[in-house]
């Protein structure tokens, strides 16, 4: 894909009302520091235009990415970074929920798990949290070029066992230094976004990010106190309940309350 033009278009925090936006999104959810601002910087061909940092937790906003004006690429918030109190773990909660519920035009959701690790508890909660509202996430499996040739297959395995995932194509290796992956993840961006139409008629995996069947969308809304006000989906309640008893936490130390 050839970039044209990239545009942060725009930055919402917990007070903001999400945009009501025409184009596609494509969303990119992952924890702090996984990489996840070197992605989309990788995908829009530019060294630094979003923020990367070492330090965990400096995204706390949903930043919606203009691409060609033909398509966004929304950087969610990361989670877990131990130090937050539980007001912003109840913020992050909200954030994320209301995006997952609110925007009607996403169209593919990546989660960011680095590919040296086995994926955390709070990986575990937030890709269930995802199909809960009826998305298929693919795994982008980051700092790719930090693994021997020789640990692809077992690391690739194990996100698959951990996740239960049971598409192998779901699950690709990413690294922002070498730009592997890129061209796979565009081709996904392509299909699911419908941005090129002959492509589709070439591809069976238009279907494979949207859950098959009919799922269950979630009502669950989050109030002010962070708490949800109904409980319907087994995921939903298990990711309520991670936020709020602080297990998975929200990454960076949060916006100050306006
Ligand atoms: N070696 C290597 N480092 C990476 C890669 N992606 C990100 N990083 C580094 O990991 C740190 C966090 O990256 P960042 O994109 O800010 O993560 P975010 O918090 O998820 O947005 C930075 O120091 C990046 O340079 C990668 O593919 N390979
Ligand atoms: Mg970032």
């Amino acid at each position: 894909m050839i970039i044209k033009s990239v545009n942060l278009e725009t930055v919402c925090g917990i007070t903001s009302v999400l945009p009501d936006n025409e184009l596609p999104e494509i969303a990119i959810a992952g924890k702090s520091n996984v990489g996840k601002s070197s992605l989309i910087n990788g995908l829009m061909g530019r060294k630094s235009y979003a923020r990367t940092s070492s330090k965990p937790g400096k995204t706390q906003t949903i930043n919606y990415y203009n691409i060609n004006d033909s398509f966004y690429l929304v950087d969610l918030p990361g989670y877990g970074y131990a130090t937050a109190n539980v007001e912003i773990k109840a913020q992050w909660g909200k954030l994320i929920e209301d995006y997952l519920h609110q925007s009607k035009k996403i169209k593919f959701v990546m989660l960011l798990i680095d590919s040296r690790h086995e994926p955390s508890e709070n990986d575990i909660i937030m890709y269930n949290w995802i199909c809960s509202h009826g998305y298929i996430p693919v795994i982008i499996a980051t700092k790719a070029d930090k693994l021997r040739v020789t640990e692809r297959e077992t690391r690739k395995k194990a996100i698959i066992e951990c996740l239960k995932i049971e598409n192998d194509n779901n699950v690709i290796f990413y690294s922002a230094l070498s730009q592997e992956g890129r061209e796979d993840i565009y081709d996904r961006i392509i299909i699911t976004a419908g941005l090129e139409k002959e492509k589709n008629d070439s591809s069976g995996s238009q279907n494979n990010n949207t859950c098959s069947g009919n799922p269950e969308k979630t009502k669950t809304r989050w109030r002010k106190n962070g708490r949800p006000e109904r409980k319907d989906s087994g995921s939903q309640q298990k990711v309520s309940r991670a936020v709020q008893s602080g297990k998975m936490s929200p990454g960076g130390k949060g916006r100050k309350k306006k």
